[in-house]
């Protein structure tokens, strides 16, 4: 869908309220109380948010990824790790919208929009995470149906989500040996380990999938056997944009605080406002921040127009991004001094969410490594 400069502007403020309004007063307690509020994800389900860039013919809002990045950091102000949580489950139904066949398409698709089902990105195992070809679990042809067996290491959102999107590997031809799988919840064979005890992300579980025998038909294979990694990845470049678009949510509404903060307390008889020291620190702060925007905008929109050094400026992106917002977020903890330890500020929260973020979707040497790999190809 294209937006005027208009309706634009209204719809992001639209987000922005609803980050303010539902997602912002609870980040606090859904931190302490690892609480995943699923009826908060309908009601973001409602405003469109759980298809923002699957196909306006399959119900969804068809927005640019240029757009998709504005709006995820608007929904990172409100609450960084539920925005993360909301990435992936777009990722996901982008994957079916674009690569399902019609009747599974039709089954899954309106209701994962809706929120009123949530999704789950199935590729990191417990010995493959970096090296995602690298891959053990299994999907072997019975019959109509594919039977999956291994065990998914980390995975967002697991043992809440109604469908579970699972690479597996049904040759061993490398990254061409392996195929897209949706696993319905209620299969049976499926289970799901401890919720993660973590550092930041409290407010979306991390278990461990394990599928025993799990069967599923033939029709939930996303495109051919063999399309599995590439499949995988094309969701990953835009999921990597909107990791990086979150960092850069938490990490303005961060800054936005450290500068009040700087205004209002005294010391030394006059504000922090007025030491230089400071205002520069602010200074670099507010300038990655706009670096990073840039530099999202340009790779999202690079991803819009099928550019060819897309997937090497989403890894750019992703990385500069979430590394400078993550400075930027602990820069801001530290204008705070010791209130800015305190959980009641909430941007020791904001530090401990980015912080994955430079890990997950991709650690940064990985998207250094892409980066690196297209450099020394030209
Ligand atoms: P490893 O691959 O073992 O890497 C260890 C270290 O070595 C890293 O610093 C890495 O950068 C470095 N390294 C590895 N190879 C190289 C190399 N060639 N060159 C230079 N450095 C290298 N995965 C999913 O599939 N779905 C999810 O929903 C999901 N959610 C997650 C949520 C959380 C909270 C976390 C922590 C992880 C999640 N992940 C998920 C997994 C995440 O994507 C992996 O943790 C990540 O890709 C890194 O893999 P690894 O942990 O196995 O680290
Ligand atoms: N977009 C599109 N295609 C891609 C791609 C991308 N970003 N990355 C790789 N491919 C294709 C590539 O073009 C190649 O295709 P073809 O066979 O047609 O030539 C194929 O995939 C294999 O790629 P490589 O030869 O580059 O494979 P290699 O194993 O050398 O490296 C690497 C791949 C390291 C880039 C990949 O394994 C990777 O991205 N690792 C990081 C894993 C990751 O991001 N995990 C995130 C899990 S999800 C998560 O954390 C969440 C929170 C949801």
């Amino acid at each position: 869908m294209s937006l005027d400069e208009d309706d634009l502007q209204a719809m992001l403020l639209a987000v922005r309220k609803f980050a303010e309004s539902e997602l912002a007063p609870h980040a606090q307690e859904r931190d302490e109380k690892k609480l995943f509020p699923v009826e908060v994800l309908a009601r973001a389900g409602d405003l469109g948010l759980g298809g923002i860039y699957t196909k306006e013919e399959h119900g969804g809002a068809e927005l640019t990824r240029a757009v998709a990045v504005r709006i995820f950091e608007e929904l990172a102000r409100g609450d960084v790790a539920l925005a993360a949580y909301i990435s992936i489950h777009n990722m996901v139904a982008w994957m079916v919208d674009t690569f399902a066949g019609d009747d599974v398409r039709a089954e899954w698709l309106p209701d994962l929009i809706g929120m009123e089902k949530l999704a789950s990105y199935c590729l990191t195992e417990p010995d493959a995470g970096s090296d995602a070809a690298g891959i053990r679990t299994t999907a072997k042809r019975d019959g109509d149906a594919y039977v999956l067996s291994g065990v998914k290491q980390f995975i967002s959102g697991a043992g809440s989500s109604h469908l579970y999107l699972v690479m597996a590997r049904t040759s061993n031809a490398g990254a061409r040996g392996i195929s897209a799988f949706m696993v319905p919840a209620d299969s049976a064979g499926l289970s799901f380990g401890a919720n993660e005890r973590k550092m930041g992300w409290n407010a979306q579980p991390t278990r461990q999938v394990i599928l025993d025998g799990v069967r599923v038909p033939a029709a939930n294979q996303l495109g051919e056997e063999g399309d599995g990694f590439g499949i995988a990845m094309r969701g990953l470049n835009g999921g990597r944009l909107n990791i990086a678009a979150c960092s850069l949510g938490g990490a303005s509404w961060a800054v936005d605080r450290a500068s009040t903060h700087m205004r209002e307390r005294i010391a030394f008889g006059k504000p922090l406002s007025a030491q230089q020291a400071l205002q520069f620190r602010l200074a670099d702060m507010e300038t990655s921040l706009e670096a990073s925007r840039c530099l999202l905008q340009r790779a999202a929109t690079a991803l819009d127009d099928g550019d060819p050094d897309a997937v090497k400026l989403c890894a750019m992106a992703k990385q500069f991004v979430t590394d400078h917002c993550f400075e930027a977020a602990n820069a801001a903890l530290q204008l705070h001094g010791g209130y800015g330890y305190l959980s009641e500020y909430g941007v020791e929260r904001v530090v401990r969410d980015l912080r994955v973020h430079q890990i997950l979707e991709g650690t940064n040497e990985i998207m250094r490594l892409i980066v690196s790999r297209a450099a020394l190809e030209r």
